[in-house]
């Protein structure tokens, strides 16, 4: 009985730290073929329940032109999602969090490959790294801090 007690506590306990929103969120990433650190931000989705679709191109670039992602805040691959554009090694909380803010912005940013992000895991070596958020005018501001 006592242990049937703790089971559905902990049941409980899970239930809340997984996504809410019962829908999967589709998100479609563009990469080239050979990226094995943009795979692996796709397997970080996935764990946090996205469904991903993902695109192999040789021309990345041309869908962080069309998605409005300026050069300077360039990374590997460049994603899509209920009009956004992830860009980069970002984080899935800040991608829910930007789908429940649904702020104006042409989306998200993560410069660079910075180690430690999702995707560029290197043993304990974790680097500092900000996500941005990019406005409609293509300048941005700090949406998080890792
Ligand atoms: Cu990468």
């Amino acid at each position: 009985m006592k242990s049937l007690i703790v089971r559905s506590m902990l049941l409980a306990v899970m239930a809340q730290t997984t996504w809410a929103a019962p829908p999967a969120p589709v998100i479609d990433v563009y990469k080239s073929p050979t990226c094995g650190c943009c795979g692996k931000w796709i397997d970080h989705l996935e764990t946090n329940g996205f469904t991903v679709r993902a695109h192999d191109t040789a021309d990345v670039a041309q869908h962080k032109r069309r998605l409005g992602i300026p050069p300077g805040y360039a990374s590997c691959h460049t994603a899509e999602l209920a009009g956004y554009a992830i860009e980069g090694h970002v984080p899935a909380r800040d991608i829910k969090r930007l789908l429940q803010e649904k702020p104006q912005a042409r989306g998200l940013a993560a410069p660079g490959m910075p180690t430690g992000s999702p995707g560029m895991e290197q043993g304990a070596r974790k680097d500092p790294y900000a996500v941005l958020l990019v406005n409609p005018n293509g300048s941005a501001r700090t949406f998080s801090r890792y």
